[in-house]
């Protein structure tokens, strides 16, 4: 059958130059070609020729670029693999569009007003990639669930009791003042412990949970919070946190040290090493930063003969703050079996977006929160 795919069709070349640069460009002529042939289809009987010349199992081109990367040099074959999945997956796409347009829609349409034809196959949903904040946050949960830590939630509007007050933050404290707080508006006339905000940390659950289960405890909590920082590229009014605590009798700051660093190299791997740097925190004495040898530079603080930004030359990037919880804090839940004189326990607080920053190479926050499928689909 003569189909108008003839005029335009496309024979694949014959490589013989492997560079990047040619590579890049055959690869893009299979493309440029591809689309053409597609946008010359004009019935079922040109669609399904189409389909057998570029997708034919026996002789069809994707597996003819396929026998020429059995044959390229050792060298290529990576290089010419990533391009040929693309290209394989740029075609998976048109042609699922395709064949739900020429093969399914008629169908349905010809059956409409009649009886349901309830063989007929589905719309297919493309399917979508995991965000590269859910996936940081998956893998760091996934690292405590197996120490034995549970998951805990709890609300995003919170009371000032909550995310403040219980944690060692008293009214009025200049400690309030580091964390730009967001308040629903009209409750003056409330206590100021009931007064409703958007909580800045998921520390708020920690009590709510100690409130409800008695020590001893292990658990993280994943969450989103707020805070009113106009958006750039780091910032935004709306983050995520996770934190963890275990409390039992004598826990130690060196349970804390061994606990951290096993979580640092299960997720940023098994040759990082940590430091742990004096801090402050209202809720935790003593408290501490937690650096790890940067994952970029290796620890050298360059790369190649420039120097490394995520460490700013230093080769230590800080990840999470952490302490012993202070007994101020444990005074709050007391009854329910947190006498601060019986048990101890460590907390620690990290920012999952700023660690899938530096974990995925992305220069600028705002890319998480704008849901353009060209940005995520890079991370499925
Ligand atoms: C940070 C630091 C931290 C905690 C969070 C915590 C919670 C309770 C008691 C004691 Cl209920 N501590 N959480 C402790 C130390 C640090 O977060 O920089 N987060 C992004």
């Amino acid at each position: 059958m003569t189909t108008r795919l003839d005029i335009v069709a496309y024979t694949v070349p014959k490589l013989t130059d492997y560079s990047t640069d040619s590579l890049t460009q055959a690869f893009e002529d299979t493309r440029r070609a591809f689309r053409d042939e597609q946008s010359a289809i004009s019935s079922e009987a040109d669609w399904k020729a189409f389909r057998d010349r570029w997708m034919a199992r026996k002789s069809g081109i994707l597996t003819q670029i396929n026998e020429q990367l059995k044959a390229a040099p050792k060298e290529a074959k990576k290089e010419l693999g990533q391009h040929l999945n693309e290209l394989k997956r740029f075609i998976d796409e048109v042609t699922n569009a395709w064949r739900e347009y020429v093969e399914v829609i008629p169908r349905r349409v010809a059956i409409s007003g009649e009886s349901v034809d309830i063989s007929l196959p589905g719309v297919r949903r493309p399917i979508g990639a995991e965000h590269p904040v859910t996936k940081t946050r998956n893998e760091i949960v996934s690292v405590f669930q197996r120490l034995g830590y549970s998951v805990a939630e709890g609300p995003v509007v919170e009371t000032d009791y909550y995310n403040f007050e219980a944690l060692n933050f008293p009214p009025n404290h200049p400690a309030r003042d580091t964390q730009d707080t967001l308040f629903i508006a009209g409750q003056h006339s409330k206590p100021q412990r009931e007064r409703l905000l958007l909580r800045t940390h998921t520390s708020p659950v920690q009590i709510r949970t100690m409130e409800k289960m008695r020590p001893p405890i292990r658990i993280v909590i994943p969450g989103t919070v707020h805070r009113n920082d106009p958006p750039d590229a780091s910032h935004s009014p709306m983050f995520h946190q996770i934190e963890g605590l275990a409390v039992d009798t004598n826990i130690t700051f060196g349970d804390l040290k061994g606990t951290l660093d096993h979580a640092m190299k299960a997720l940023f791997g098994s040759n990082v090493k940590t430091h742990f740097r004096p801090s402050f925190f209202p809720f935790t004495e003593p408290s501490a930063e937690l650096y790890v040898t940067c994952f970029i530079c290796g620890g050298s603080g360059k790369r190649g003969s420039d120097p490394c930004r995520p460490c700013k030359q230093t080769g230590w990037i800080e990840v999470l703050g952490c302490g012993m919880v202070d007994p101020n804090v444990f005074e709050f839940v007391k009854d329910n079996g947190y006498d601060p004189k019986k048990v101890s326990g460590f907390a620690f607080g990290a920012g999952i977006d700023r660690l899938a920053l530096l974990k995925y190479g992305v220069d600028d926050l705002q890319y998480f929160f704008q849901g353009d499928v060209r940005f995520l689909r890079q991370f499925g």
